[in-house]
């Protein structure tokens, strides 16, 4: 299978815990290959536009004010099937039903301080990907 990409963010509970190292092993030990990476601290308006697809759910304004808290590590992985499998590193979204193993379950304190995010398709992972890097910070 060809290599494709994927984007993840690691989010403020998980840099404030001082997880991200720990994070990015298990990402590198899965197979993924670091493309792009930073570190960030979203305003509420970024955090806000990068989320516009939750807009009309509940928890839109504890998501937005949430990914605003602290520093975020934003990357784009490349890997064989990365979208599908990184979703599974990863574990379902609330961390009381992820997988034993996966990212959430070890490091997720809650379902919206969760520890990471993960894009859910190869569309979203490309515009994901350009919110945070131009074509200059990716090899
Ligand atoms: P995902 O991150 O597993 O793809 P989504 O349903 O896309 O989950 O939700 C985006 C983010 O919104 C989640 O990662 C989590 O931080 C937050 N979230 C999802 N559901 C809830 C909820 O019921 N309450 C509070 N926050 C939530
Ligand atoms: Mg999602």
């Amino acid at each position: 299978m060809a290599k494709n990409r994927t984007f993840t963010m690691i989010k403020p509970d998980a840099t404030g815990a001082g997880n991200t190292g720990a994070i990015i092993k298990m990402i590198e030990e899965a197979g993924f290959r670091i493309v792009a990476m930073k570190k960030a601290h979203l305003s509420t308006d970024l955090a806000g536009k990068f989320y516009e697809i939750h807009k009309e759910r509940p928890f839109y304004g504890e998501l937005v004010a949430y990914m605003s808290s602290g520093a975020i590590v934003p990357m784009i992985l490349e890997k064989e099937n990365a979208v599908e499998d990184f979703r599974k590193l990863i574990g379902a979204t609330d961390p009381k039903k992820a997988a034993p193993g996966t990212i959430r379950a070890l490091f997720a304190k809650s379902i919206d301080a969760n520890a990471i995010h993960g894009s859910d398709s190869d569309e979203n992972a490309v515009i994901e990907g350009n919110f945070f890097f131009s074509q200059f910070e990716r090899f």
